[in-house]
């Protein structure tokens, strides 16, 4: 029996079946949505939204991207998984796709970003070990304060955020925690012969979108090279044109020895997730030590090829670039006693709220949603904006006023 889904109900009634029936793991912002197109979303009351969280940088492509979709719908008609047990016609394909478009050897497939994380932990301990020479057990992995690498007990094992670890222990050992854009902390730390690596946001999104000194990432891979320590780019969140460049180490020239990617790669249709290094690194892992049901699955090979595709054909770095500074520079001219900072590169922004009430933020969440525009509060006082990268110069400019007008409301 199909399970009888109602289509066209109230708002209420979709809260009401996720409260009854869902785990209680987020607190949305009070809005059902039913349909996405390019940088909108409409609820369930056909009330339209520009969608400024873009799914944590998920649909930077903008939503229901149609030729991703096609794609989508083309292979899923014709073949969805087979398993890594046999060989299929997409993944080869794939493989050589993404390693000509970011340069490296090979790529592990996986699914979710925090998979293609728990994947770079243990090529880096296994390269720590196989090459390096650390002893056996003993690699140590650099990681910074305030970070956000994904929800499984190995990554929160070196989470700083109560929120992420209270009450989950015991942790996974092997970590040791520097501050971010602290590059004498980076020196000291890495001075341990037994560190196999560093793993690190190119800007800290969870964080509220905390952007380094320049010169941060070039000097941190300068630091690993000289004490044989790989360099481990989470561009999970940044990545993929969302900072205005292919890559956000692509604003320092940096490569990463090992670069995660994840959320966008699809373009929001499924997770895929993907490590990218050369063979010294990936070749460390040898058959049957690590894999995934649905890692480099046909489906998800074929709508990548086809996000990472149009990123490039639609110029949507250029246009990241171009609509984040005229973004900033709109949010600079609203004169509002509220947004005490303005920061981030790209379409990666974030305002953070001054206000003797500490809902303000939140607040403001709630006046945005009424005005025609989403986005969600991280860690009480910052609001992420990120849109689509596919939003024009008179949407930029709506989304100004719209914020402009929210601000006035709370
Ligand atoms: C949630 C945060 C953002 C990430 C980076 C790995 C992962 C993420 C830099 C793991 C995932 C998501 C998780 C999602 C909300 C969102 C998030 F608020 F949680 F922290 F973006 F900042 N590295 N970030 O940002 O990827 O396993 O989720 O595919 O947990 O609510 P994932």
């Amino acid at each position: 029996m199909s399970a009888t889904m109602n289509f066209n109900e109230t708002a209420n009634y979709y809260i009401t079946l996720e409260e009854k029936y869902g785990a209680h793991n987020y607190n949305p912002v009070p809005v059902v949505l039913k349909r996405g197109e390019g940088v909108f979303v409409w609820d369930v009351e056909n009330k339209r939204y520009y969608d400024f969280l873009s799914a944590y940088s998920a649909v930077n492509q903008g939503h229901c991207h149609p030729g991703i979709v096609r794609a989508l719908v083309e292979q899923a008609s014709r073949l969805t998984l087979t398993s890594r047990a046999f060989y299929n016609d997409v993944l080869g394909e794939y493989e050589k796709f993404i390693t000509g478009y970011f340069d490296y050897d090979k790529v592990l497939p996986m699914n979710t970003g925090v998979e293609a994380v728990e994947t770079a932990l243990k090529l880096c301990r296994r390269w720590g070990y196989a090459v390096k020479g650390i002893p056996e057990n003993k690699a140590k992995i650099i990681v910074c304060a305030n970070n956000f690498h994904g929800r499984t007990l190995g990554v929160i094992s070196f989470s700083t955020d109560l929120h992420s670890t209270r009450q989950f222990g015991p942790f996974l050992p092997g970590f040791k925690t520097i501050p971010y854009n602290d590059l004498s902390s980076l020196a000291l730390a890495l001075e341990d012969k037994d560190v196999a690596g560093f793993l690190v946001e190119p800007i800290q999104g969870e964080a509220g979108v905390v952007v380094p000194d320049d010169g941060y990432l070039k000097k941190a891979k300068q630091l690993c090279e000289a004490q044989n320590a790989l360099f481990v780019a989470d561009e999970i969140q940044t990545g993929l044109c969302r900072t205005g460049k292919l890559l956000c180490c692509d604003h320092e020239g940096v490569k990463p020895d090992v670069l995660l990617l994840g959320k966008a790669l699809s373009g929001g249709t499924l997770p895929v997730s993907a490590v990218l290094a050369n063979d010294e690194i990936m070749l460390t892992i040898q058959p049957g030590e690590h894999g995934s049901t649905y890692g480099g699955n046909p489906l998800a090979c074929r709508v990548a090829i086809e996000a990472l595709s149009v990123l490039r054909e639609e110029k949507m770095a250029e246009n990241a670039q171009k609509m984040g500074d005229l973004f900033r520079s709109g949010l600079k001219k609203i004169n509002s006693p509220y947004i005490q900072t303005i920061r981030g590169k790209g379409l990666l922004n974030a305002i953070i709220i001054q206000h003797k009430n500490t809902d303000a933020a939140w607040n403001l969440c709630l006046e945005l949603k009424d005005h025609g525009l989403l986005a969600k509060p991280t860690h009480g006082d910052k609001i992420r904006l990120a849109p689509p990268l596919i939003i024009t110069e008179a949407q930029i400019k709506e989304s100004v006023d719209i914020i402009e007008k929210s601000l006035a409301g709370i």
